[in-house]
């Protein structure tokens, strides 16, 4: 496979700079399937992951800022590498937060998009950028997905609740309900129950999916970006083709000005001679 030039790509169309990332590392084929958690502070990720490859304190949990940087796991058993990341906040916009961020769009197949239910809706920050993201992934609909997070800490009827509005929030979105405090309390005392009820085995056995589906999804994937690079070069080429004609005929006006001035000149001269 050629290797595509992706600073010299980035220079012409730096609009596209996170679909070129994402279509180089494609390209590069990890051969595991690459699971980021993505959302706010505070809600629940790094919880939700310890418990997914049931390693206590793997990642960082509190209920202050912990995590700074995407971290990593692999999971050999499923072939998956499961990606921390420090998370959105609106208030806080470091330069490492933005680099976590772009990094996890252009590295990622799966996107879980964890929200905290006992914070009620999404906040106005969280429904933009989520929807934000959906853009750039096509097939969002096969590869991010909705984790409600912290279901023991709501009754039936807020979690419906919050549901249905979320719904109108992210129309279309695959959505999965989850407590690991529950999973790891029904792991701990030996219930089936809980453990079924914390909605993660329903994640579990979506990852053995994913497995399965990775191959098509990021060649789907790989035809998108495609298309959307190959237009926005052709785009870049008609500007730049305008841009060449606007220059020629600039110059030209300015030959013929510069040519009627050496004559004006010169008739000038003969005149006085
Ligand atoms: N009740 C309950 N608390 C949780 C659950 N998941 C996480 N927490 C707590 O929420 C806080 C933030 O969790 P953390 O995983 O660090 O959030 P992150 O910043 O999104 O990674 C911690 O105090 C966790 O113990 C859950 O399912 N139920
Ligand atoms: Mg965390």
């Amino acid at each position: 496979m050629t290797k595509i030039n992706i600073d010299q790509m980035a220079k012409l169309i730096p609009e596209s700079e996170s679909e070129i990332q994402r279509f180089a590392n494609l390209r590069e084929q990890s051969t595991t399937v690459r699971v980021a958690v993505f959302g706010k502070y505070n809600h629940g990720k790094s919880t939700l992951l310890n418990a997914i490859i049931e390693k206590e304190g793997f990642f960082k949990t509190g209920d202050h800022r912990v995590t700074v940087k995407n971290q990593e796991y692999l999971d050999e058993a499923r072939n998956i590498t499961w990606i921390d990341t420090p998370g959105l906040d609106a208030d806080i916009n470091l330069k490492d937060d933005i680099e976590a961020q772009s990094a996890v769009i252009t590295d990622a197949d799966i996107i879980l998009l964890v929200h905290n239910v006992k914070t009620g809706e999404l906040d106005r920050y969280e429904a933009e950028y989520f929807n934000a993201l959906f853009a750039k992934k096509p097939d969002f609909k096969d590869r991010v997905f909705l984790t409600l997070t912290q279901i023991d800490q709501v009754d039936e009827s807020t979690l419906a609740s919050v549901v249905q509005i979320i719904a109108q929030q992210l129309p279309s979105i695959k959505t999965l309900q989850i407590s690991a405090t529950r999973y790891l309390k029904g792991i701990a005392e030996n219930q089936p129950v809980f453990i079924s009820r914390s909605g993660l085995p329903a994640l579990v056995a979506l990852a053995d999916q994913w497995q399965t589906d990775i191959g098509s999804l990021r060649v789907q994937e790989l035809q998108h970006l495609k298309k959307v690079l190959r237009e926005t070069l052709l785009h870049r080429k008609n500007e730049i083709g305008l841009e060449i004609q606007r220059d020629q005929s600039t110059l030209s006006a300015q030959e013929v000005d510069f040519q009627n001035q050496i004559e004006t000149y010169i008739s000038n001269v003969q005149r006085k001679l």
